[in-house]
């Protein structure tokens, strides 16, 4: 297809403006985001982001995971439409563009495409992927991943929150589920722009990341249980502490991960003793480990070895222990024509560029798995994410959404 001239460009004011509002839904303590999926927040910036899509002219499609759709028709509506978008759902301290910028970067190339009068070949498609975050309801990337048949639907509305809530039934209660089937749609490309929520394009200085490849995660659940007992009477030895058996695993995580750098990662953000009393020994404690690399060996190297730590940390302090593995996917590699429409693009708009493996797990990680998809990537301040204090520059956001423009529209194609 053809390629767009290099002076087409997205509104960046718009953009932003857009990033600003849809900010106001859900506010953080802390200058940030607390928009967590099918919350009524959630519920409340879904009806922003359909009320934008409509007065764009764009049709609204929903699906039983709450996934929402909003297509642009093509000169050609049989052809599959090249789909652009990502999540509007954030951390219980997240930041203002996780997510955010790529559904509303996605929403501005519409608004792009109608103030030109440019037509496309193909229909393209807005979406706003429910649950990426997987901090309410595990796993990360949930509608993406039924989506792309890796999921179960009917298992993934059974997860329950902190609180015992379902996602299914909580999905219903916000009046977001939909009567599409999930999966059904063909999709000839999808594309993704994100902040990098890492430190790399800042340090160097490079305007966009061409994301070539995904690292690969794990998240391990484990419950230990030992004996709740009082903190003073008890000796030593006579204890069977779950909280000391939580320490001693978090720490095996970060010194395995550590054995595989510069790449690998681990950690442990989620974490509960019970019954967390001032002076009651801890009898059981649930916490999940992250785990992360680009490489599958050393994902599954990491996974064997934590394994085994457990089971000798376990035994030495007399607790017994469960391992449940309730997130996981293997490192990706995006498509290579996509992953090439996002590097012209960016060399024919001027700007600086490199190649990058995304640290953090996107929907784009699932959806590569039933459609050619690839990512592009802006970079953020002090490469801080999932912190309320998260920060881009407008010309960073405005870069990103220049290159989705030219990627979507040339995958799309262009009617004279
Ligand atoms: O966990 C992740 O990488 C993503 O932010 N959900
Ligand atoms: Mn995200
Ligand atoms: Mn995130």
């Amino acid at each position: 297809m053809a390629a767009p001239g290099e002076n087409l460009r997205i509104n960046s004011d718009r953009l932003w403006d857009s990033i600003m509002e849809m900010a106001k839904i859900g506010p953080g303590i802390a200058g940030g985001n607390n928009r967590q999926t099918v919350t009524d927040e959630d519920g409340e910036g879904r009806h922003l982001f359909k009320r934008w899509c409509e007065a764009a002219g764009l049709e609204m499609g929903l699906d039983e995971m709450g996934t929402m759709f909003a297509r642009r028709e093509g000169t050609d509506p049989s052809l599959p439409p090249v789909y652009v978008g990502s999540h509007l759902d954030t951390q219980p301290t997240g930041g203002k563009y996780d997510g955010v910028l790529g559904v509303l970067g996605g929403l501005e190339v519409v608004r792009s495409l109608n103030d030109l009068g440019i037509k496309t070949k193909h229909p393209i498609v807005v979406t706003n992927w429910t649950n990426e975050e997987g901090a309410r309801f595990a796993p990360a990337m949930m509608a993406s991943g039924v989506f792309a048949g890796v999921l179960d639907q009917a298992d993934v509305y059974q997860h329950v929150d902190k609180d015992g809530k379902k996602f299914g039934e909580e999905l219903e209660r916000i009046g977001w589920k939909g009567t599409e089937k999930v999966g059904d749609r063909k999709i000839h490309a999808f594309f993704e722009l994100h902040i990098e929520q890492g430190p790399i394009l800042e340090d160097e200085g490079i305007d966009i990341g061409v994301v070539t490849h995904g690292q690969g995660l794990k998240w391990l659940q484990v419950t230990l249980t030992g004996k709740e007992a009082h903190t003073g009477s008890t000796p030593m030895p006579k204890r069977r502490n779950a909280g000391l058996g939580m320490a001693r695993v978090i720490e095996l995580v970060h010194e395995i991960a550590m054995d595989y750098q510069p790449d690998a990662v681990g950690a442990v953000g989620h974490m509960q003793a019970y019954p967390n009393s001032r002076n009651i020994i801890a009898g059981r404690t649930v916490f999940t480990i992250d785990i992360r690399s680009p490489e599958k060996e050393v994902l599954d190297a990491m996974d064997g070895r934590i394994r085994e730590g457990i089971a000798t940390i376990c035994e030495a302090l007399d607790i017994k222990y469960e391992i449940e593995q309730v997130g996981h996917f293997d490192p990706v590699t995006f498509d290579k024509n996509c992953v090439k429409a996002i590097r012209d693009a960016a060399e024919r708009l001027g700007y600086s560029h490199r190649n990058i493996v995304s640290g953090a797990g996107h929907d784009a990680c699932w959806i590569n798995r039933v459609a050619p998809t690839a990512m592009v990537m802006c970079p953020c301040v002090d490469g801080l994410s999932h912190n309320e204090a998260e920060e881009i520059t407008k010309e960073w956001a405005s870069a990103g959404a220049d290159v989705l423009f030219h990627a979507v529209v040339e995958t799309a194609g262009i009617v004279e």
